[in-house]
C-alpha cells in the first residue's frame, strides 16, 4: 500500500489533507520514526510526543517564509520529514549524514541552531526584533518542552518578550517530563492541571462543539472569563498573562485541529506574544516509549563490540555513593541528567543530599558555591557541554572565594552522534583560565574513583573530567585512595621522545608508543593526570632526557593542556625542547561514531604515530644513527 508519507516533500503537501489521511499520516510518521531511530540511534520519546503538533505548525505556518526555533532541537524529527530529509534519516546522526539538530546549514527550514536547553525564546525575539527593524512580516513560533523551560535563559526571554510588544508566539509543548519528571515549581502547578484531566477533556469537548460559530465564539468568550480566575487557582495561566503574553490553552496535543484553532487565535495577536501551551504524551503511540519514557528519551545505536567494561559515569557514580556514605557534608547536584550521570541509585539512597534542579547549571554552580560556603562538599555532575552554561558562576562564585566544588565533566572530550552542539571539547580550556582551579582528568575507570576522592578531600575547587560511555575494563582498586595533587605518572621510559598525554588518551599513546618503538624510535609516555597544577618537575626532567615531548588530548587545542606545557617548557630550563601538540584544531566537531571521529581528527593510536612521525621526520630518516648513538 502506498504511504502517505512518501507524497510529502514539503509542508505544501500538507495543506489538502482530509483529517483522516493527517491521522494516517501522524500514525505513519509514528512508526516511521520507530523503526529508523532504532536502526541509528537518536531521541524517541519526545519525537513520538510531538507529531500532531508538528504537522498542525506546518499546516497553520508557511516555513520556511514563517520561522521555527525548536528548544533543544532533540524532538525536530517529524520537522525533518516533512521538509524534505525523508530519505536521508538512514544517515541521521551519522557521519555525513544529517544532524540529530536542526542546522540552517542543513536545510532553509531549520532557522537556527539548538541543541542546548532553553534558547529558543531568545532567539525569538531577536529574530522578531530583526523582522521589524527590517519593516518584514512573518510568524516567528519558538517551541519549547516543559523540560526546557526549567532553564533560566528562557525567563530573562520571557520576561523581555512580555514588555517588548512584538508579535512572537511560544508553544510549550508540555508532557511533563524532562529526561525525567520534569522539576520545580512551575512544573508542579502545569502537571496539576494535566492531572485534572477532566476539566482538559471537557474543555476540548465544549471547544471542539463551539469552533467555527459565533455564537459559540462568544460563548467560549464568556467560559474563559468566567473560569480565568478560578483557573488561576490552579493553573500558571496568570503567570505568562501577568508577564504580557496572551495565553492560549492547555490544548490536546494530539489533536490536530484542536491545536491549529490555538495556533489561528495566536497568529492573530498583533503587538503582542502569545503563549500556547499543548498537553503532550512523551513517547505516544509506542507502548514501551509511552511506558518508559525515560529509557526511551534516547536511543543507543545498535551495538557491535560488546566489551564488558562499566561505563565511567557508573564508577563515578558508585564512588560518589561510597564517598558520601564516610561524609555526610557530601552531596551532589545534577542538573536534569540525573540518568546520563548514573545518579539514579544515589538519587534513591540519599535523598536529602541529592539535588536535581532541573535544566539549570548556572543555579546548580552557583548553589554548590553557597552550600560549599557553609562547610559542605558539593559534587557538581555536569556534562562538559553543558557547564559551558556555567562559565562565569565557576569564576564568580565558586573559584573567586576559593570554595571546594568538585566538577564532574562527564561526557569530556568527544561524544559523537550529538555533533557540535553537545562535544565535550573546550572544558580544559575553559577551566584552565581560572585562578585556584585544579583540573584533573583520569587515564581510565580505576583512576577516575581515585581523582573524584581526591577532589572532595582537595579543599579548592576541582574539576575532573572523564569521557563518554565504557571505560577500558581495567580492574577496580577496592581501596578509594587520595592522589597527590599535580602529580604524574610515567608510564614508559624513552630516549628520544615523549608522548605525555591527558585522560583517555593516555591508552592510545601507550599503542602509539609501541609502533614507534617498533620503528627503532625509543618513546616515553607520561600520564600527566593533571593539568592545573601540570607536574612541572616530571616535564622538565622528561624535556632534558628526550628533547622532543609531544602532548595529546582530546580537546581543543586553543588554550587546552598541550598549551599549558608549551608554555612551561618555553619558561623552564629545558626549554631547548621542541613541544607539538595532537588535539581538536579550532573547529566544531560534527557528529559521527566516537571512533570514527577519533580517526578523523587522528586522535586514536594510528593517528598519534602518524603525526608524531610527521613532527619529527628526523626520527624516520636516520634510524640506523640514532641506534648507534643509544
Ligand atoms: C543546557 C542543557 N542542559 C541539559 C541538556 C540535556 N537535555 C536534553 S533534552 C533534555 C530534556 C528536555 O525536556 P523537554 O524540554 O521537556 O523536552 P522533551 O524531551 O520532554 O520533549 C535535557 C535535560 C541540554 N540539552 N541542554
Amino acid at each position: 500500500m502506498d504511504r502517505m508519507l512518501d507524497k510529502i516533500n514539503s509542508p505544501e503537501s500538507l495543506k489538502n489533507l482530509s483529517t483522516a489521511e493527517l491521522a494516517d499520516l501522524a500514525a505513519e510518521i509514528r512508526a516511521f520514526l520507530t523503526e529508523s531511530v532504532n536502526s541509528t540511534g537518536g531521541h524517541l520519546a519526545s519525537n513520538l510526543g510531538i507529531v500532531e503538533l508538528t504537522i498542525a505548525l506546518h499546516r497553520e505556518f508557511n516555513s520556511p517564509h514563517d520561522k521555527f526555533i525548536w528548544d533543544v532541537g532533540h524532538q525536530s524529527y517529524t520537522h525533518k520529514l516533512l521538509t524534505g530529509r525523508r530519505d536521508m534519516f538512514r544517515s541521521l546522526r551519522q557521519y555525513g549524514g544529517i544532524s540529530g539538530f536542526p542546522d540552517p546549514v542543513e536545510s532553509d527550514h531549520d532557522q537556527f541552531c539548538t541543541g542546548h536547553a532553553s534558547t529558543s525564546i531568545s532567539a525569538a525575539v531577536g529574530m522578531a526584533i530583526a523582522r521589524d527593524l527590517a519593516g518584514e512580516d512573518y510568524d516567528i513560533v519558538a517551541i519549547i518542552g516543559d523540560g526546557a523551560l526549567t532553564g533560566g535563559m528562557a525567563y530573562e526571554a520571557l520576561n523581555h518578550a512580555g514588555n517588548l510588544g512584538k508579535k512572537l508566539i511560544v508553544v510549550l509543548a508540555d508532557n511533563g517530563m524532562s529526561i525525567s519528571p520534569t522539576v520545580g515549581a512551575l512544573a508542579k502547578r502545569l502537571n496539576r492541571f494535566r492531572l485534572d484531566d477532566k476539566v482538559t477533556k471537557a474543555k476540548s469537548r465544549t471547544m471542539r462543539i463551539l469552533s467555527g460559530s459565533r455564537l459559540g465564539k462568544s460563548i467560549d468568550w464568556m467560559i474563559h472569563r468566567f473560569t480565568r480566575s478560578a483557573k488561576a487557582l490552579i493553573m500558571p495561566t496568570m503567570f505568562f498573562e501577568e508577564l504580557g503574553f496572551t495565553y492560549i490553552g492547555p490544548v490536546d496535543g494530539h489533536n490536530i485541529a484542536e491545536i491549529e484553532t490555538a495556533l489561528k487565535q495566536a497568529r492573530s495577536q498583533t503587538n503582542k506574544p502569545a503563549f500556547v501551551h499543548v498537553l503532550t504524551t512523551k513517547g505516544k503511540g509506542n507502548e514501551l516509549a509511552e511506558s518508559s519514557p525515560v529509557l526511551y528519551h534516547s536511543v543507543p545505536p545498535p551495538n557491535g563490540n560488546g566489551k564488558p567494561a562499566i561505563s565511567y559515569s557508573k564508577v563515578f557514580a558508585q564512588t560518589v555513593s561510597s564517598l558520601m556514605e564516610q561524609n555526610p557534608r557530601i552531596v551532589i547536584i545534577t542538573a536534569a541528567m540525573a540518568e546520563g550521570n548514573s545518579l539514579e541509585s544515589i538519587a534513591a539512597k540519599y535523598p536529602s543530599r541529592f539535588f536535581d534542579v532541573g535544566i539549570c547549571e548556572e543555579h546548580a554552580v552557583t548553589m554548590a558555591a553557597g552550600l560549599a560556603s557553609q562547610g559542605f562538599i558539593p559534587v557538581v555532575a555536569i556534562y562538559s557541554t553543558f557547564l559551558q552554561r556555567g562559565f562565569d558562576q565557576i569564576i564568580h562564585d565558586v573559584a573567586l572565594q576559593d570554595l571546594p566544588v568538585v566538577f564532574a565533566m562527564d561526557r569530556s572530550g568527544i561524544v559523537g552522534e550529538d555533533g557540535k552542539t553537545h562535544q565535550g571539547t573546550f572544558d580544559l580550556a575553559y577551566m584552565r583560565l581560572i585562578p585556584n582551579m585544579i583540573i584533573s582528568a583520569p587515564k581510565d575507570e580505576n583512576e577516575l574513583q581515585h581523582l573524584i576522592a581526591t577532589a572532595t578531600v582537595a579543599r579548592h575547587p576541582m574539576a575532573v573530567r572523564y569521557p563518554r560511555g565504557d571505560g577500558f575494563g581495567v580492574p577496580l582498586d577496592a581501596k578509594i585512595e587520595k592522589l597527590e595533587i599535580g602529580k604524574g605518572e610515567l608510564l614508559k621510559k624513552g630516549s628520544e621522545l615523549a608522548l605525555i598525554a591527558i585522560g583517555a588518551t593516555v591508552y592510545p599513546c601507550i599503542e602509539a608508543a609501541r609502533e614507534l618503538e617498533l620503528k627503532g624510535i625509543s618513546t616515553a609516555v607520561v600520564n600527566a593526570r593533571f593539568v592545573k597544577p601540570l607536574d612541572t618537575e616530571l616535564i622538565n626532567e622528561i624535556a632534558s632526557q628526550t628533547g622532543r615531548i609531544v602532548t595529546v588530548e582530546e580537546n581543543t587545542l586553543e588554550g587546552g593542556f598541550g598549551s599549558a606545557v608549551v608554555e612551561h617548557v618555553n619558561a623552564g630550563p629545558a626549554s631547548g625542547c621542541k613541544v607539538r601538540c595532537i588535539g581538536i584544531p579550532d573547529t566544531f566537531v560534527e557528529h559521527g561514531a566516537p571512533d570514527l571521529l577519533r580517526s578523523i581528527y587522528k586522535l586514536d593510536a594510528a593517528g598519534i604515530e602518524q603525526q608524531v612521525l610527521g613532527f619529527f621526520p628526523e626520527l624516520v630518516s636516520q634510524p640506523a644513527d640514532r641506534t648507534a648513538k643509544r
